[in-house]
């Protein structure tokens, strides 16, 4: 199986929830690596520019509003399919949607506010990383 690496946030409403290390200990059980962390307070256009291809859609401004709300937890997974993997740890963007066990299930509240993100491709994992991650900052594992 392909070693993959995938980039994933945990959103305002998570982090204000507390719910930075529940979110992080599903990762590290589904058997996913944390190879690179820090928590950011994105810019309006920080989250313009992340969000670009959704800019025509009618939640455009609202998902923006709430991306800039507070701070958020970007993150570097490693690990066999990550990409995959993660987006079924997630569980689907409408949390009443989302399969029992999911973080979406379990964490948020509304598909406005869905406590995470994780990305949907090889190409959108390589573009969402660089975007918030220099090669330097990502560390992986030795050991
Ligand atoms: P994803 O986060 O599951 O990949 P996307 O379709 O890429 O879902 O949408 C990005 C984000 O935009 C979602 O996580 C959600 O916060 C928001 N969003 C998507 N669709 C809607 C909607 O119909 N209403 C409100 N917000 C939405």
């Amino acid at each position: 199986m392909a070693i993959e690496r995938t980039f994933s946030i945990v959103k305002p409403d998570a982090v204000a929830a507390n719910n930075i290390g529940a979110i992080y200990a599903r990762f590290e059980s589904a058997g996913l690596k944390i190879v690179a962390s820090k928590m950011v307070h994105l810019s309006r256009e920080q989250a313009e520019g992340f969000y670009a291809e959704h800019s025509e859609r009618p939640f455009f401004g609202a998902l923006v509003d709430f991306m800039t709300s507070g701070p958020i937890m970007v993150q570097v997974l490693e690990g066999e399919n990550a990409i995959l993997a993660n987006r079924e740890i997630m569980g689907a963007t409408n949390p009443a949607e989302a399969a029992r066990g999911t973080l979406r299930a379990d964490f948020a509240t509304s598909i406005d506010e869905n406590a995470c993100h994780g990305s949907d491709a090889p190409e959108s994992a390589a573009r969402e990383i660089s975007y918030f991650f220099s090669e330097e900052e990502i560390c992986p594992r030795t050991r």
